[in-house]
């Protein structure tokens, strides 16, 4: 680990608000050229949270809504960064809850006992000064009422599954903390993610039902490639999707 590199995206600035429309959507707007690599938005409620393809992500008071930013050397595997960003959440899940054993769906969801405590989103661009947003957000002790009712990995917050939730802004700090970590890691050897997300993965080997915007397969899951696709063993062949949703899960 890079002591130096390390101690510059701990000492980025970080802004708590609030109330704010999105954290990701803060650091999005910000002036990336005058903000350094490891700036930090968290809020205690965000009032247009956002999740994949234009979801919802529902952000009142009791939940964590941190995004960090992070400006990129080289775009090389810069698929794979979303799952680096799952590792570390949930490694700072773990940390500050040791009961808790946390998996991770494919893309980006974070599980315990199959129950969605959490999520993943990344944006941001790869052009010239290529530059990453790594949102996260989990359920610590918030309200869930307003989610819409999920046939599979249904919602839930970390104080229903472990015996004592921790304080939002010791996890914030850890998450933080561990994105540095990982992000370093990532950027001096990019591919060893895939091991590692593999190996926490709740759906590797299992056979599952994906539905992809055009059709809907069942197969066994195989893992990711470097190029972060969800790889299907079908009866037929191997197919690998950078899109889609997990349906159902099965057998191993
Ligand atoms: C995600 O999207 O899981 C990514 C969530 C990322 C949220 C963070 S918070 C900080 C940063 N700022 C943002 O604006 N976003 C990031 P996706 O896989 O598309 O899941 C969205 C779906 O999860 C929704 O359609 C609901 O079914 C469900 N959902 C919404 N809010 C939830 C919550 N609080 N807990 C569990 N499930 C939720």
């Amino acid at each position: 680990m890079n002591d130096l590199k390390l101690n510059e995206l701990i000492t980025a600035p970080w802004y708590h608000m609030d109330e704010i429309p999105s954290t990701n959507q803060y650091l999005l707007e910000i002036d990336s050229s005058q903000t350094p690599s490891g700036t930090t938005c968290s809020a205690n409620i965000q009032t247009h949270g956002n999740g994949r393809n234009d979801r919802k992500w529902h952000s009142p008071v009791g939940g964590l809504y941190l995004s960090v930013l992070f400006k990129l050397c080289t775009t090389e595997y810069w698929n794979l960064f979303p799952f680096v960003c799952g590792l570390a959440a949930a490694d700072a899940i773990e940390h500050c809850c040791p009961a808790a054993h946390v998996s991770l769906k494919w893309p980006n969801d974070l599980l315990i006992d199959k129950q969605k405590v959490g999520g993943i989103l990344v944006q941001g661009s790869i052009g010239t000064n290529p530059r990453l947003v790594a949102g996260i957000g989990i359920n610590v002790n918030s309200d869930l009422s307003g989610i819409p009712e999920r046939p599979i990995f249904p919602a839930a917050t970390l104080n229903s599954m472990v015996p004592q939730a921790p304080e939002i802004q010791n996890l914030a700090y850890w998450c933080r903390y561990r994105l540095f970590e990982y992000f370093l890691k990532w950027e001096a050897q990019p591919t060893f993610v895939i091991a590692q997300w593999t190996k926490r993965s709740i759906i590797t080997n299992r056979r599952i039902t994906f539905q992809t915007s055009q059709s809907t397969i069942t197969g066994y899951c195989r893992g990711i490639d470097s190029d972060g696709r969800l790889l299907i063993d079908t009866e037929r062949s191997q197919s690998a999707f950078i899109s889609g949703d997990i349906l159902a899960i099965g057998e191993r």
